[in-house]
């Protein structure tokens, strides 16, 4: 048993270190995104001597077909741009060396930490959200399982009260992991199903409560609406709740999950982001589109289905696992 106590400020969702193997395997998950960025420098570098408009211009081409989006592209062009004016970037090979260094910085400068419950004994609420299929269900099993082998009582909410499966998909899922899943019928008032779950959790001395939502498209109001009142409504149980609110995005959907994220926030004010799937087509660039736009830190990527495919997002490895040859 591990000596969590409510009282201490440690993170409850940890950001462990990950071992040097774990970096192999993250750099081989991300073939795509690898392939995209560090070959697509490597190769634009060959054709250039000197750092020119010509280069500068390419290197822009490059960043937006690797889906890092138009506004966040242009703040690394001008910051190189005027690096090179600065005559501080020389030649070509140091443009990788500064290129990584502020893809860093923009991962770095929105890390903040997850908040924790200030009401003693209270659980610590995770709100997960996020489009259709983007993977919610399967995040939230993940990071249940991995709180779990941390040594915290979890307890979900099935608060997809839209599809029937979803409840039972949870419900099986929790039977089989010994993780207490509160719900109601297909159809309830998701607001009120997760209300109930928090004051159950609050009753049981659960460490952490983590909530399931139906996917919806970020365009639909009327169901972005319900999101902003399961925030209203637990806030009636604790005013500090929900402490963290995860957008669960399909990084292969493109720029597309820029303008999800965007609207999920106006809804809902978003504490971080789990980008799924990074392991198929996705280019990657998306990661530090949304986290320069939002200013909300990435806490974990998945890089494949199975449950240590959940990773907790370290920004110093992601950018070394993209740029190592
Ligand atoms: N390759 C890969 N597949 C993933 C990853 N994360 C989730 N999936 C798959 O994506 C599919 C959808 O996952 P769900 O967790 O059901 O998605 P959801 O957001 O809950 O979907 P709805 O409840 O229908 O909105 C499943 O087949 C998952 O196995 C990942 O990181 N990599
Ligand atoms: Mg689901």
């Amino acid at each position: 048993m591990f000596g969590f106590s409510k009282s201490t400020t440690s993170d409850k969702i940890s950001n462990q270190k990950e071992t040097p193997s774990l970096f192999g395997q993250l750099k081989n998950r991300l073939t795509k995104v690898r392939h995209k960025l560090s070959d697509g420098l490597t190769n634009l570098l060959q054709g250039h001597k000197r750092i020119d408009a010509d280069l500068l211009e390419e290197l822009e081409t490059l960043l937006i077909t690797a889906d890092i989006g138009m506004e966040t592209t242009q703040h690394i062009i001008k910051d190189l741009t005027n690096q090179v004016q600065r005559k501080i970037l020389k030649d070509p090979q140091a443009l990788t060396v500064a290129l990584k260094s502020l893809l860093l910085h923009i991962l770095q400068s929105s890390n903040t930490k997850t908040a924790q419950p200030v009401t003693p004994n209270f659980p610590q609420v995770i709100l997960v959200v996020g489009i259709n299929g983007a993977g919610k269900t399967t995040t939230i099993g993940k990071l249940a399982k991995r709180l779990q082998q941390e040594g915290k009582q979890v307890m979900l909410a099935a608060g997809d009260t839209f599809r029937a499966a979803a409840i039972e998909q949870l419900q099986v899922w929790g039977e089989r992991n010994e993780i207490p899943v509160i719900c109601q019928h297909q159809g309830a008032d998701s607001a009120s199903v997760i209300y109930d779950a928090l004051e159950s959790a609050i009753a049981k001395g659960q460490d952490v409560l983590i909530a399931d939502t139906a996917g919806r498209l970020h365009t639909k109001s009327n169901l972005m609406a319900e999101l902003s009142k399961i925030g209203r409504v637990l806030k009636k149980l604790d005013p500090d709740a929900p402490h963290e609110v995860l957008l669960v995005i399909d990084a292969t959907t493109r720029q597309n999950g820029l303008q999800q994220a965007l609207e999920f926030n106006t809804a809902i004010p978003l504490t971080g982001v789990v980008l799924t799937k990074l392991d198929g087509t996705a280019k990657g660039g998306i990661l530090f589109a949304i986290a320069d736009r939002l200013q909300v830190p990435i806490r974990f990527i998945g890089v494949g289905e199975k449950l240590e495919d959940l990773r907790p997002f370290e920004p110093e490895i992601f950018v070394d696992a993209i740029f190592d040859q």
